[in-house]
C-alpha cells in the first residue's frame, strides 16, 4: 500500500514526464505551490541547464526553485510557457478544480492563464463528484471581508477569514464552507463579479488540461 507521500511523488514524476517532452534551452515551465509542487520542483532540479528557467505561482516555490539553482523569471518577462504544473485541493471529471488551500490562488491562476496546458498533478483522494466540500478559498481585499462575506452567505456558504493569514499580494481569504457546486463556470463567473473579490479559488472557467491523479495502481489520465 503507497503511502499518500509515495502517491504525490509519482503524480509528480508523471508530470515530469510532461517537461522531458517540451524541454529546450528557451522553455520556460510554470510551477506551483503546495506539497505536490514541492515534489515536481525537487524533481525539476535534474533540468538545470535543460530549459531556459520557470515562472513560480508564489515566493515559497521560488525559493524552492532557486534553491536547486534554477533560474525564476519574472513572469512579465515571459510570453508563453509549453505547460502549467500544480496541485488542487479538489478535482472533478470536468477537470474544474478547487485551489487556494495554500493561500497562492491569484498568483496560480494568473500563471496558468500564460501557460498552454494546465497539467494537475494530485493523489485521487483529490478526485470528487461535487466541487465544495473543501471550503472554497476566495482571497478579498482587506476592507471588502464583510460585503463579501454576506454576498457568500446569501449564496448558501459560510464564509470563515483565514486567521492570521495575508497572501503575497497583500490581500486576506475568506474559506467559504458549505457549498455543492453544482455549476462551477456559473459560480466562478458570479463571485468572481462581487467587488472586493481578488480571485474565486474555483478554476473552471479555465480549468486543467490533464490531470495525473496518482492511484495504488498507478496514474489515472483525465484529459
Ligand atoms: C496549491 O496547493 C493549491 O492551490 C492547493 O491549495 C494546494 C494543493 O496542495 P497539496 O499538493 O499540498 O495537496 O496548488
Amino acid at each position: 500500500m503507497l503511502s499518500q507521500q509515495e502517491l504525490k511523488q509519482q503524480a509528480a514524476d508523471a508530470a515530469l514526464e510532461f517537461v522531458e517532452q517540451v524541454a529546450g534551452p528557451d522553455v520556460i515551465i510554470g510551477v506551483g505551490t503546495g506539497s505536490t509542487a514541492d515534489l515536481f520542483i525537487d524533481g525539476l532540479a535534474r533540468f538545470k541547464g535543460r530549459i531556459g528557467g520557470t515562472v513560480a505561482s508564489s515566493e515559497r516555490s521560488a525559493a524552492r526553485l532557486a534553491g536547486h539553482g534554477l533560474k525564476v523569471l519574472d513572469l512579465n518577462d515571459v510570453a508563453t510557457m509549453p505547460i502549467y504544473v500544480d496541485g488542487a485541493d479538489e478535482i472533478d471529471a470536468n477537470l474544474h478544480m478547487i485551489k487556494g488551500g495554500g493561500g497562492a490562488l491569484t498568483r496560480e491562476k494568473i500563471v496558468a492563464s500564460v501557460a498552454e496546458r494546465f497539467i494537475c498533478i494530485a493523489d485521487e483522494s483529490k478526485l470528487v463528484q461535487t466541487l465544495g466540500k473543501f471550503p472554497l478559498p476566495l482571497e478579498v481585499i482587506p476592507m471588502a471581508r464583510e460585503s463579501v462575506s454576506r454576498a457568500l452567505t446569501a449564496l448558501g456558504g459560510q464564509p470563515r477569514l483565514r486567521d492570521g493569514f495575508i497572501t503575497d499580494n497583500g490581500n486576506i481569504i475568506l474559506d467559504v464552507s458549505g457549498l455543492a457546486i453544482t455549476d462551477a463556470r456559473g459560480f466562478e463567473a458570479l463571485v468572481n463579479n462581487l467587488p472586493g473579490v481578488v480571485t474565486c479559488g474555483l478554476f473552471a472557467l479555465a480549468g486543467a488540461d490533464v490531470a495525473l491523479l496518482a492511484t495504488q495502481n498507478g496514474i489515472r489520465r483525465l484529459d
